[in-house]
Formats: structure tokens, C-alpha cells, sequence
């Protein structure tokens, strides 16, 4: 048999919620804090940063034991919707270079650039231009993996965490293999890592002494894949989220545009780029059109109107209107679309974030 031969990037931004809350607050670096549910209300640690993972307060403890840990822990109350718009403006990024992006939650994802044209093809200069612009846009960093599956390119992406990358090359894939512990294995949990221990199996290597008759007997339909990844086989696919809701492209300029026949030069490329991005998505019906316009002051604002046809001199109106509200040097300019069937995906997104809190 045949395997395809894919290039996938797994990305996972660094203590995500918590770097989200020192960038925007500098008093929170280089002390201990974490966000989470007040010990009072019996609330959860979400997420710390690494001063307070040197006193051991981790993701899911109970607030009451982490403050026990580290007395002088700094505690945020949870802002899931600040890092949901931060994360969504992460995954325009990604989209920049494929199509098949599989978010996991708000701060990780998988991504297939297999097909993608940028850097040659190289999945390791690709994912290190996504880890740049992530930096240069939201000043946050953000580790990955670089591998030919989903499985591996997950754990690469802890291998030099935090803000680092790991490649793994296909060639390399059977020595890397043999010492990785059975945990890293998805669909190994708790209970299926003590069972191994029992049986003496610690590493990928030791699972593969069995045969796949022995992984059915010890456990059951699962046995076949076991045998796959202990080998550093995973034939699981990207699977793109179903629905889009916006797709924009953006610029921000070396220097600042200083008047509006400048901006509307520059809306002209952002209008081809655009029509570029939109290809995959023509069965889709447009609800509405913006343009984000940032000054150099750091103001933003959107100019957005209800129109289904993409023309360009609907986005040189609205970068006008947007324009005309500050009148100050123009640092990004970004055009979109919102798509409609938006009721829907709302649903979807809020049972994805129902799973990350
Ligand atoms: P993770 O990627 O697991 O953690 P992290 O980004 O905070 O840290 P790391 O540098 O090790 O990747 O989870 C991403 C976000 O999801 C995290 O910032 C908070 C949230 N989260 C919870 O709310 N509860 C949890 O139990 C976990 C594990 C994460
Ligand atoms: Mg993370």
C-alpha cells in the first residue's frame, strides 16, 4: 500500500489565554498568573504562565490548590470572547496559505500544506512565516510541528515549545518513533497508559513487539490503529472546518498611506487578492462587504455595506467612508466578506467554545 505523502503543520500558541493577558497588560510579566474561576466559586485553572508552572499550577486544577502552590498567584477572570477574536484573526493567517485548516480549539490547529505553493513548498519555512506573522500581528507566540500527519506533527510541536518549531522528515520517522512514550499516542489516555504499564509498555518501541492479533486481544478494535502509530503511520486527513464565515485579506504598509488616492491604489491589489481568496468559496452567497482601515494612531474602524456582487468600487467607497472618519495616516487596510448562513455557524462555534472552557 501506498501512503499519501502529506506535509502538515500542527500550530499551538504559547499558555494562550495568559499571554493574551500579559500583551495587553505589561504589569502581568514576569510574575505568576493564571486565568480561571475565582477559588471562592470552586472555579478551575484554564491556563498559567510559565512563572506560575514553576510552582506546578497547571490547566484543569482546582484555583483553591494553585493558590496553595503558589500563594502569590496573579488570578484573571476568564475573557473567552477577547481570545475568541484573537484566535479567529490567528486562523485568517493560516488561511493565507491553505485551505485546509482543521481548528482543535481556540489556540491550536492542524493544517495540510501539501499543495501549497509559498516558500517552495517548504512546510518548515511556512510554518516559521506563520509563527513570524503571528508575532508581528498580535505579539504572541506560538510553537509547532512540522511532519508528514496529524499525529506527529502534534507532538513536534511540544518538542521546542515555547516559541519553537520541530520538523520531523519522513525519513526520520522510524528512529523518532521508537522512544516516544505510549502516551503521546492519540486516543491513549489514562486508562489505556496504565494498562500498558502493566503490561511493561512504555514506549512506541515496545508496543512494537506486538503483533496486531496480540493489539486486538489487549485492546480490541483500537489494536489496528495502535499498530499504525506505533510506527509513526496516521492516515487521518485535515478535516477543514465545514463552514466559512468571512474570508479578508489584509496589508499593513512599511509606511503609513498618507491620502486616499494612496489607500484606493492599494484597495485595487487587496480587491484581486480577495477575488483570489474567494475562488474556493463561490457557492457561497455574500451578505456583506467591509473595509478595516487602521491609522497610525492605532484607531481602527470598518466601513461595511449589504451587497452580494464583489466590484471595486463598492471596497474604494467604503475605504472613503472609513477613511473620511479619522483622516490621519493609514497604517493596514484590510477588505472582507461575510458569507450568510451566519445563525448556523454561531451554533456551531458556541458548542466548540462549550468544549474549550
Ligand atoms: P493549551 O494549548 O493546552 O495550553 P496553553 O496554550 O495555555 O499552554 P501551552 O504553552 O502549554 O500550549 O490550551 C490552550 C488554551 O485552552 C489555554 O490557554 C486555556 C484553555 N484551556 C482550558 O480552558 N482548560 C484546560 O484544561 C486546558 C488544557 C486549556
Ligand atoms: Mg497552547
Amino acid at each position: 500500500m501506498v501512503l499519501p505523502m502529506r506535509k502538515i503543520i500542527h500550530i499551538d500558541m504559547d499558555c494562550f489565554y495568559a499571554a493574551v493577558e500579559m500583551r495587553d497588560n505589561p504589569a502581568l510579566r514576569g510574575i505568576p498568573i493564571a486565568v480561571g474561576g475565582t477559588r471562592d466559586r470552586r472555579g478551575v485553572i484554564c491556563t498559567s504562565n510559565y512563572e506560575a508552572r514553576k510552582y506546578g499550577v497547571r490547566s484543569a486544577m482546582p484555583t483553591a490548590h494553585a493558590l496553595q502552590l503558589c500563594p502569590q498567584l496573579t488570578l484573571l477572570p476568564v475573557n473567552i470572547s477577547k481570545y475568541k477574536a484573537v484566535a479567529l484573526q490567528i486562523r485568517e493567517i493560516f488561511y493565507a496559505y491553505t485551505e485546509k485548516v482543521e481548528p482543535l480549539s481556540l489556540d491550536e490547529a492542524y493544517l495540510d500544506v501539501t499543495d501549497c505553493q509559498q516558500y517552495q513548498g517548504s512546510a518548515t519555512q511556512i510554518a516559521q512565516a506563520i509563527r513570524d506573522q503571528i508575532f508581528a500581528q498580535q505579539q504572541l507566540t506560538a510553537s509547532a510541528g512540522v511532519a508528514p500527519n496529524k499525529f506527529l506533527a502534534k507532538v513536534a510541536s511540544d518538542w521546542n515549545k515555547p516559541n519553537g518549531q520541530y520538523v520531523i522528515k519522513p525519513q526520520q520517522i522510524a528512529d523518532f518513533i521508537l522512544q516516544l512514550p505510549v502516551n503521546k499516542i492519540p486516543g491513549v489516555g489514562k486508562v489505556t497508559a496504565k494498562k500498558m504499564q502493566e503490561l511493561g509498555i512504555h514506549l512506541c518501541a515496545d508496543l512494537q513487539q506486538l503483533s496486531i492479533e496480540q493489539l486486538a486481544e489487549q485492546f480490541g478494535v483500537f489494536g489496528q490503529k495502535l499498530h499504525d502509530y506505533c510506527r509513526g503511520i496516521d492516515q487521518r486527513e485535515v478535516e477543514p472546518q465545514r463552514e466559512r464565515k468571512s474570508v479578508s485579506v489584509e496589508e499593513t504598509f512599511p509606511t503609513d498611506l498618507t491620502n486616499l488616492t494612496h489607500c484606493a491604489d492599494r484597495i485595487a491589489d487587496l480587491f484581486n487578492q480577495l477575488v483570489q481568496r474567494l475562488k474556493p468559496y463561490s457557492e457561497k452567497i455574500i451578505k456583506n462587504q467591509f473595509v478595516k482601515v487602521k491609522f497610525n494612531n492605532f484607531a481602527q474602524t470598518t466601513a461595511e455595506c449589504i451587497a452580494a456582487d464583489l466590484k471595486l468600487n463598492v471596497f474604494q467607497q467604503l475605504c472613503q467612508t472609513a477613511y473620511l472618519r479619522y483622516q490621519l495616516p493609514v497604517r493596514l487596510l484590510g477588505l472582507g466578506v461575510h458569507f450568510r448562513d451566519e445563525d448556523n455557524e454561531i451554533k456551531v462555534d458556541n458548542e466548540q467554545l462549550a468544549l474549550n472552557i
